[in-house]
């Protein structure tokens, strides 16, 4: 080990947006941390994400004084669209759930929250190696990790797991004590980013038989758009002409019209899956975020996930070090997974509905369309059944 060791109160394990929020929502409340991060910052800022932010995840944001920017740039959306058949129908989010969202990139909350952290001081150590953790049973629990080629460790009181669906954390979980639930989906998005005007005002997902589609945005001049397509889909294979061609295709007619297309920023390819693993806890390693659960982005939900977990765990370590009590920590892990599995759930509806499963053609693919058509026309028309989902969709209150 090179040097002493490192000492704070609260070492957060990944430096996404459920970590760097933490930290910051940890020192609002006068509560020290120290945040490790594989990748380096350029990287961290150059994934392309989530794009819906909740109500209750954008108020989040303005509470914590991490908004500015979101302000300004932050699309909100009263509304979002869902075709079918060749039509479409809106699905009035304030009106029926009294709530709207935020149009806001995962990219430019993880610039505001770096940022956040830098104007206070914040410890964010990038380009860290080998993180382990170590005696999380005891009330002295530590990490040891590399940066610059030096062993380095930090002595703390709790350890939060926050380094997403491919870290380390969820691994120091006891398997005797963590139960998992996956559901893995036969098929992915192929994601493409375009300096081109968004082909409407709102979100459109979009039901086809030959797959899903999603029009999406970052700004006027900045669109996203998903196509589902096959787990093994090659990159290579889908030039910017196949993919527009192909979207244009899934879109119903107006939208299809309206579509501008030009060269792609980004393509990319996101496999879909559920992911649940119980307890968030063990001991004093408190995990939050994709560490613990992942949800296909269909419902919008993974990085609001995070964002509500952060500030159920960040209220229970405030309290233990305003007032001793562990309630808080002790009901963490049943409080969050409650919330949890209602956006699991709502994000497996909303998948099952709107994508062509791989079974297209036999007579159990053709009924399972019929089904999603049905369902869709039954939404198309019933306010109880779109406020269902307006509830859903906008975020469910904390
Ligand atoms: P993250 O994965 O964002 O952050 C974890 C951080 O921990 C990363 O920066 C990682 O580098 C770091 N880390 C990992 N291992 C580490 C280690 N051993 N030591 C230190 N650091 C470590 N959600 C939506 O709502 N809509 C979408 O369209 C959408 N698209 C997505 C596309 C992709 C490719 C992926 C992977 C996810 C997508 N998500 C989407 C979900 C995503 O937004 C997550 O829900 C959100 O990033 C969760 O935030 P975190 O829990 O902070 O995890
Ligand atoms: C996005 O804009 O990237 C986005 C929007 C809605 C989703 C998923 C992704 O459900």
């Amino acid at each position: 080990m090179s040097g002493p060791p490192l000492r704070t109160q609260v070492a957060i394990i990944g430096g996404g947006p459920a970590g760097l929020f933490l930290s910051q929502l940890l020192e609002l409340a006068g509560v020290e941390s120290i945040v490790l991060e594989r990748r380096s910052r350029d990287h961290v800022m150059g994934r392309i994400r989530a794009g819906v932010l909740e109500h209750a995840t954008a108020a989040a944001l303005r509470e914590a004084g991490v908004s500015e920017r979101m302000a300004v740039d932050g699309f909100v959306h009263e509304g979002v669209s869902l075709a079918f058949g060749g039509r479409r129908f809106r699905v009035d989010l304030q009106g029926l759930a009294g709530r709207s969202v935020i149009i806001y990139g995962q990219t430019e909350v993880q610039k505001d929250l770096f940022e956040a952290r830098d104007d206070r001081g914040g410890i964010v150590l990038d380009e860290v190696d080998e993180v382990e953790l170590h005696d999380l049973e005891s009330e002295a629990p530590y990490v040891t990790f590399v940066r610059g080629g030096e062993r380095q460790r930090i002595d703390c009181t709790f350890v939060t797991g926050c380094d997403g669906s491919h870290g380390v954390s969820g691994a120091h979980m006891p398997a005797a004590r963590v139960r998992t639930y996956e559901r893995i989906y036969p098929f992915g998005w192929l994601g493409v980013l375009s300096e081109t005007p968004p082909v409407d005002e709102e979100l459109i997902y979009a039901n086809h038989a030959r797959g899903f589609a999603l029009c999406s945005m970052r700004h006027e001049m900045l669109s996203r758009y998903y196509i589902q397509c096959p787990l093994d889909t090659d990159l290579e294979a889908w030039p910017d002409e196949r993919f527009w061609e192909e979207l244009r295709a899934r879109l119903p007619p107006d939208a299809a019209e309206r579509l501008v297309t030009g060269s792609s920023i980004e393509k990319s390819i996101t496999p879909l899956r559920s992911y649940v693993a119980e307890p968030m806890r063990h001991g004093r390693l408190f995990l939050a975020g994709d560490a613990a659960h992942v949800v296909p982005p269909t419902g919008a939900k993974g990085l609001n996930l995070a964002i509500t977990d952060v500030i159920y765990l960040a209220n229970a370590i405030s309290e233990f070090y305003t007032t001793g009590s562990t309630d808080g920590l002790d009901g963490y892990s049943d409080k969050a997974l409650g919330r949890v599995w209602k956006a699991v759930r709502f994000s497996w509806w909303l998948t099952a509905l709107m994508h062509r499963f791989n079974d297209a053609g036999t007579p159990d693919g053709e009924f399972a369309f019929r089904i999603q058509q049905a369902e869709l026309d039954y939404l198309s028309t019933s306010k109880p059944a779109q406020t269902a989902m307006a509830e859903n969709y906008s975020g469910l209150p904390m």
